[in-house]
């Protein structure tokens, strides 16, 4: 059989609900290499980079993820979407980059914080693992 990355076995055994080690990133009870902040999200550097540069933009208010959103989130999505835009530009990703949301199991999410992963710096294959 395929071999499954840490990550993804991580992935597959984490479960929803409370508090999760983004909401200490955003109450700065634990660092992070954040660069962005404003009133509705922070963007921080992964821990765990799968390209050289490898940030995930998130919101304060806490969305387990993206299958929790309704249209009350619409404005908070698109502000999303234009942070990780911006900050992909101040990262002088100008070859273009990756953004990647992982939902649930079968997605590979592994931290109940909703989160954008941009990825740059390197050439990306496709389909993605
Ligand atoms: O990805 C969750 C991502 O979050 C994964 O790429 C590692 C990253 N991560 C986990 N803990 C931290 C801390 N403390 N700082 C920075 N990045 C972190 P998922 O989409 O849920 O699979």
């Amino acid at each position: 059989g395929r071999i499954m990355s840490s990550e993804v076995e991580k992935a597959r055994k984490a479960t929803k609900g409370g508090e999760t080690i983004f909401s200490k990133i955003i109450d700065k009870v634990i660092p992070a290499d954040i660069i962005h902040e404003d009133e509705q999200c922070i963007a921080f550097r992964d821990v765990n980079p799968q390209a050289p540069v490898h940030f995930l933009v998130i919101p304060r208010k806490r969305i387990a993820m993206l299958d929790d959103v309704n249209q009350d989130d619409a404005q908070l999505l698109g502000h999303l979407l234009l942070v990780a835009k911006d900050v992909a530009k101040k990262e002088n990703l100008v070859d273009g980059y990756r953004l990647v949301i992982n939902n649930g199991k079968d997605g590979a999410q592994s931290v109940f914080h909703l989160h954008i992963h941009v990825m740059g710096k390197r050439q990306m294959g496709w389909p993605p693992g």
